[in-house]
């Protein structure tokens, strides 16, 4: 039978502003389906979203929602799973949201590990802005703000996760809706800091002027982009230049996750335990 997405939809928000053919409504039901697939009790999720298209994500789900401000929801996120360690967080928000505005506050919430999943809806443009360069704008695709071509070099973002301290980090594309949905499921089930960089296509906005119109032809653009982890690391770095690995690129699961962490401040402050030591830390510095 098919999979009922009512129960976890708010219906009279639908249809949704999201454009004809937009992938983020693929995102969104994978989603849905891997916190069914959890079992999730719809009171014990979080979903924080921030401005953009992405950011209409908290809209359309019926779970406790932040829909906040541009930049700024790894810092909210944050603040919610510190007072409710027992709930499951999950941020939304765009490259330009999560890695122009926002990159400051992703880096720390990788670097922290604090059990937070932030699905990172990357269309390689400012969508909702109408065609603003971010940073996984491809180098000379054309974008409002550089109407001559993009000359900033892009962001692979889950390079940046990894080398900031992400413990688990993935990257799937809507074309692959069920390998979007096992991907949230395993991360989602991760504790720690989940990183996921899913592409998705805009081609009102990027196809526009890049010769990708439609939205067949804006996923065909990133299929031709993308590769298994598999087969990416077995091509010597020229033939990786400028393909994106899908899959689950790293888990850790020994690095401390940073509620955890806090339980043992509070318990020093309560006195029930010595000063932290780093011998407390799996990693040390
Ligand atoms: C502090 C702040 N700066 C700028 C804006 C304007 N703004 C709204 S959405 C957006 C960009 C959206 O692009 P992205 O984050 O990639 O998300 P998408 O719309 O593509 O999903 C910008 C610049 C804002 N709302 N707040």
């Amino acid at each position: 039978m098919a999979f009922n997405y009512d129960n976890y939809l708010r219906l009279e928000k639908m249809p949704t502003l999201w454009c004809w053919g937009c992938g983020d409504g693929v995102i969104l039901k994978a989603f849905i389906r891997a916190v069914d697939k959890l079992g999730w009790n719809k009171d014990d999720v979080c979903v924080v979203s921030g401005i953009g298209c992405s950011g209409r994500f908290s809209s359309y789900v019926d779970f406790n929602t932040i829909h906040t401000t541009h930049g700024r929801t790894v810092a909210f996120a944050t603040g919610v799973k510190l007072a409710n360690p027992d709930k499951h967080v999950v941020c939304v928000a765009g490259d330009g949201d999560a890695l122009a505005i926002g990159g400051n506050h992703t880096i720390h919430g990788c670097r922290r590990n604090i059990d937070i999943n932030f699905i990172v809806i990357n269309n390689f443009i400012y969508g909702l802005t109408n065609s603003q360069t971010s940073p996984t704008t491809p180098q000379g695709m054309w974008t409002v703000s550089q109407k001559a071509g993009n000359i900033d070099p892009t962001f692979d973002a889950c390079k940046l996760a990894i080398a900031a301290g992400a413990t688990f980090v993935a990257r799937e594309k809507v074309t692959e809706p069920r390998k979007l949905e096992k991907v949230f499921v395993e991360g989602f089930k991760h504790r720690g800091f989940s990183f996921f960089d899913i592409l998705s296509n805009c081609h009102i906005n990027l196809g526009r002027k890049n010769k990708m119109q439609s939205a067949m032809e804006n996923l065909s653009w990133i299929d031709s982009i993308t590769v298994s982890k598999k087969k990416y690391d077995e091509m010597t770095p020229d033939e990786q230049l400028n393909l994106l690995a899908t899959g689950i690129l790293k888990q850790d699961t020994e690095a401390r996750e940073y509620c955890d962490m806090y339980e043992d401040i509070k318990a020093v402050q309560q006195g029930k335990r010595g000063l932290l030591t780093q011998d407390d830390f799996k990693k040390k510095i």
